[in-house]
């Protein structure tokens, strides 16, 4: 059964700590794989600013506005990266040789078709392992690799990145796949907890490809955060139709409006919800409100922009080191292979 595949996923002393819930998808047997979103939610927003985690973005319908925000013309980066993957998966497949793909964040993966049909047609196979805390898109993925890649051993991992990563046995060669730029929603002290984790978790044999959104002209990327048609302002915004539904509070989409920059000495996009009135803001789940004030801003996401050969240096610092680098003519955005040096 599935259960000789997922020993070899897992390192050994992980292995019981999942199960499986559906068909090829697994979960953590202890604990909500979001460790209470409702109380995530609370400790960012009564922090100075307040703000809000990334992953919150991403229910239903916040996972088919990013869908639609990848079909803008204005958002360059998932059709860049997607002729990257297109061009060069065939020289990263074969720069990386291993036996199991596990993709951090990986939505539907779509993307990683690429990647998916050179590692079945180099080595016949192997392992994928998404990680994701969206259960459709594990599904979407596992359908889709079921039919087009049958060669190809699906796990989808329901989990947190930190979790998925450090349940994965370091003996079995892998390459981490980390793409569209996620790495861009962490703030530097996130990024620093993210990196040293993934590369604790990383075996001597193992790879990471990372996607990397470069600096560039500001009017490009202010364009890419601040669309003609509304639809990031419509996803950025609709966070607090989940914060609302979580938490039982009133936020109301009618009184804020979005607002974003690009911030160059942080090198980084903020975007912002403004509220437009005083308003009372409450959760009475937990008894607690709190004033937003007229024209005071609750950070909502950053992206941060990258310099890919200061990346590549600010790895090696992690044990990572740089075994090749890919862009486009325009070197609009950066695939960058790393490899664990021991
Ligand atoms: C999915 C984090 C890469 O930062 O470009 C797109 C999210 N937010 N438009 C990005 C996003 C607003 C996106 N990432």
């Amino acid at each position: 059964m599935q259960n000789d595949l997922s020993s070899t996923l897992f390192a050994p002393d992980r292995r019981t700590a999942w199960h499986m819930t559906e068909p090829s998808i697994w979960s953590l047997v202890h604990g909500d794989p979001l460790e209470d979103p409702a109380r995530s939610v609370m400790r960012s927003l009564w922090d100075q600013p307040r703000w809000i985690e990334a992953y919150h973005l991403y229910d239903n319908r916040g996972s088919d506005l990013f869908e639609r925000i990848c079909e803008l013309p204005e958002y360059y980066l998932t059709r860049t990266e997607n002729a990257i993957l297109e061009r060069d998966a065939a020289r990263i497949i074969a720069s990386a040789p291993v036996d199991c793909i596990v993709e951090l964040g990986a939505g539907s993966a779509k993307k990683t078709t690429h990647i998916l049909t050179e590692q079945a047609n180099q080595r016949e196979g192997g392992i994928f392992a998404p990680i994701d805390v969206s259960l459709p898109g594990l599904r979407a993925s596992r359908d889709f690799v079921r039919q087009r890649l049958p060669q190809i051993d699906f796990h989808g991992l329901h989990a947190r990145y930190e979790d998925g990563v450090s349940s994965i046995d370091k003996n079995l060669p892998t390459l981490f796949v980390f793409l569209g730029s996620t790495i861009g929603n962490f703030s530097p002290p996130a990024f620093v907890r993210f990196f040293n984790l993934l590369s604790q978790a990383m075996g001597p044999t193992d790879f990471l490809l990372l996607g990397a959104d470069r600096v560039k002209d500001v009017g490009i990327l202010e364009r890419a955060y601040a669309d003609s048609q509304g639809l990031t302002a419509e996803f950025i915004l609709n966070v607090f139709r989940t914060i609302n539904r979580l938490t039982g509070s009133n936020f109301d989409l009618e009184k804020m409006r979005y607002h974003s920059w690009y911030n160059p000495e942080w090198a980084q996009i903020e975007m912002f919800a403004v509220s437009t009135v005083t308003q009372e803001i409450r959760f009475p789940s937990f008894g607690k409100s709190f004033s937003w004030n007229k024209d005071l801003r609750i950070l909502v996401e950053i992206s941060r922009k990258f310099d890919p050969e200061r990346l590549q240096e600010q790895l090696s610092f992690f044990d990572l080191s740089p075994v090749r680098h890919f862009t486009d003519p325009k070197k609009w955005f950066s695939l960058l292979l790393f490899k664990k040096a021991i």
